[in-house]
């Protein structure tokens, strides 16, 4: 049997004390102790990341992964699935970086409902580089690049990802970690598209641990019906970022349809990774 810490790797964290991404390293490394235990290969795991804060993960679980650029989590993601359908693939991103830079690799993902999952560090303001509003933060954010505070309205990942195809969307809260774990295991065992988005406290430019505390609820399977589209649309729309208003943390959608890979693959063999030279399965391929 694993243990989280044998997923440990060498690499010195540096993420800021009371930052929420360590609850989401922690849970990441039980969930896959967890599959592991009933029967997953952890050499057939991928981690992709971004840019950001966020994407340090990949450098603190000892799995295969990839540290991908600013934005571009879904291309790789895509390319290592479409050639290697056995892998698990596992994304985690930013939400400057899947909202903004890269907010159409995201979209597309979730429409062609590929088999990989995707969780948002969604910190609301851009760690790394010392605080600037993303897509996700609410009007009227001061940070280095909104002095005089935001003039924009935040979008909605959650009612993003239902409308764009996505069959299983989620919402999870860092400081809620036995909630997280189980929505985390669930994601990856979806067939499809799963999205995950994460309120990840970013404890040095946006504390937003005293606003989620009061707000954030659990999302009751007897009162909500995941497989109900408009139903989850309803259930996403009760937090628009305004005072007052409860936050739904869970499962809003989920569904079963044929992955893209099913589509695109059947009949035909996959490009199997093959470690070398990579010549002759380009020749031999494209
Ligand atoms: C293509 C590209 N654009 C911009 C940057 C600069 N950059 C690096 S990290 C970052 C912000 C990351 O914010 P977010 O994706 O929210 O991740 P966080 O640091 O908050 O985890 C930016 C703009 C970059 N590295 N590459
Ligand atoms: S800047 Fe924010 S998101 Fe980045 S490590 Fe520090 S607390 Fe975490
Ligand atoms: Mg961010």
């Amino acid at each position: 049997m694993n243990t989280a810490k044998e997923l440990e790797s060498f690499a010195q964290n540096t993420w800021c004390p009371g930052c929420g991404n360590f609850a989401i390293l922690t849970t990441i490394k039980k969930v896959l102790v967890n599959l592991k235990d009933q029967g997953l290969d952890l050499n057939k795991v991928a981690l992709v990341s971004g840019i950001g804060c966020h994407a340090k993960i990949v450098d603190y679980v000892n799995v295969n992964s990839f540290y991908s650029i600013h934005g571009r989590v879904p291309p790789p993601m895509t390319g290592i699935k479409l050639a290697n359908p056995d892998l698990v693939v596992i994304g985690h991103a930013g939400d400057g970086d899947a909202y903004g830079e890269g907010i159409e690799h995201l979209i597309f993902s979730a429409k062609r409902n590929i088999n990989m999952t995707f969780f948002v560090h969604n910190n609301r303001v851009y760690g790394l580089t010392t605080g600037q509003f993303t897509p996700t933060s609410p009007p009227g954010f001061k940070g280095r690049s909104t002095p005089g505070g935001s003039p924009e309205d935040p979008l909605n990942p959650i009612e993003l990802m239902i409308s764009a195809g996505a069959t299983f969307v989620g919402r999870g809260y860092s400081a809620k970690p036995k909630h997280l774990m189980a929505l985390f295991e669930a994601a990856i065992n979806h067939k499809g598209f799963s999205f995950v988005d994460v309120l990840q406290p970013c404890f040095t430019f946006f504390n937003t641990y005293d606003y989620y505390n009061e707000r954030v609820y659990e999302i009751s399977q007897k009162d909500h019906d995941a497989a109900d589209r408009a139903a989850a649309f309803e259930k996403a729309r009760e937090w628009g970022y305004g005072a007052g208003e409860r936050i739904p943390i869970g499962i809003f959608y989920q569904a079963e349809k044929p992955t893209y890979e099913e589509k695109l693959l059947a009949g035909r063999v996959p490009v199997q990774s093959t470690p070398g030279d990579i010549r002759p399965v380009l020749e031999k391929h494209i």
